[in-house]
């Protein structure tokens, strides 16, 4: 039986993550903070099968400890805080735990474990504001935000150490992975939970920031099957992963309303407090290399996400209420 380590098992990627290794029967140990308190809503209905330990990547100690006692196969490092726009407020914190603690990590595996296969979350905010449209493997990164700038030393450190160690460590460069998991900080979320509970009757509005914002939006569950993918190949090799068509927030806010039989147009009002500066850029993944040299293919479209979400949004409040 193999052993796969996950830190940020309880993120929602990490969670899918977690789903999907128990069913090809991997043992499971996860990483959850030492220091603050964790919510376990994305793991809870797995949380006999899979060993939960704390840690935390500013903490050598712990991971050290975390690898010389559990030896593992792989390793997914997915425990980052994840705010792009956000991080601006947290710029050192976010360089500590999202670009350092990478470099500990691989430290501890080096020291301890280095058959271990390594995989590192990077991001399609390394590309930030990008060169060329859509972005690859070999796309120049331009990050515009902490989050992108300390992704973007993971990515480097996790590569580098691949040349220097000869070590299986790779960098999966994700566009944005949404689901019913996902937090409602993130627009995807905050749309469909808000359509649902306007639906209810239990809010009148949903304010935004720019509705002609685009993303490469893409369902959770099948990114990680990329990410397993990466892991299982013979050689170490870095992926570009997401669906290659880009929606806009409206879009997103026009299939989700109307899943609920409502127009948008009636409730959504904007707002200059989530505008975002340098907004412009068009971030969408060509994700040819996986297509070809993975398989890999993601199942679930935009629509059907968007209405997956909001079905769930629907359960989840009418059990609340
Ligand atoms: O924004 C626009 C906003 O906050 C998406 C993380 O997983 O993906 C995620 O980061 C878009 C942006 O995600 C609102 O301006 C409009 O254009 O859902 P988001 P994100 O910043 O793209 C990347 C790949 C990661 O790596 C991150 O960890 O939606 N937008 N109005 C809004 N966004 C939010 N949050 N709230 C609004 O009201």
């Amino acid at each position: 039986m193999k052993t796969a380590l996950i830190t940020g098992i309880d993120g929602q990627v990490g969670s899918y993550l977690a789903d999907l290794l128990l069913d090809l029967e991997y043992r499971v140990v996860g990483w959850v903070p030492a220091t603050v308190p964790f919510s376990n809503a994305n793991i809870e209905h797995i949380q006999d099968r899979v060993t939960l330990v704390e840690g935390d990547l500013a903490d050598q100690a712990s991971l050290d400890d975390t690898i010389l006692t559990y030896r593992p196969d792989e390793v997914y490092n997915l425990a980052a805080p994840s705010f792009p726009a956000g991080s601006w407020n947290h710029a050192v914190l976010t360089g500590d735990i999202a670009g350092l603690g990478v470099a500990r990590l691989l430290d501890a595996l080096l020291r301890h474990h280095p058959a271990a296969h390594f995989y590192q979350a990077s991001t399609s905010e390394m590309f930030g504001d990008p060169i060329e449209v859509p972005q690859s493997e070999v796309t120049p990164f331009r990050p515009r935000n902490p989050y992108g700038i300390a992704k973007l030393y993971a990515h480097w450190i996790t590569v580098r150490s691949r040349a220097q160690h000869r070590i299986f460590a790779v960098s999966g460069i994700m566009f944005n992975t949404e689901s019913p998991r996902r937090h409602p900080r993130f627009v995807t979320r905050k749309i469909t939970r808000a359509a649902a509970s306007i639906k209810l009757g239990l809010q009148d509005s949903l304010s935004l920031g720019d509705l002609e914002a685009r993303r490469d939006w893409g369902y959770a569950g099948d990114y990680v099957m990329a990410m397993w993918k990466m892991l299982q190949e013979e050689q170490p090799e870095d992926f570009v992963i997401g669906s290659g068509v880009t929606h806009s927030v409206r879009d997103l806010c026009d299939l989700a309303f109307s899943t609920l039989e409502l127009d948008y147009r009636d409730y959504v009002l904007q707002d200059e407090r989530y505008m975002r500066p340098s907004e412009t850029a068009q971030l969408v993944a060509n994700p040819r290399k996986a297509h070809r040299q993975l398989g890999w293919q993601p199942e679930v479209p935009f629509d059907e996400l968007v209405r997956m979400m909001v079905e769930a949004d629907m359960d989840e409040l009418m059990e609340d209420g």
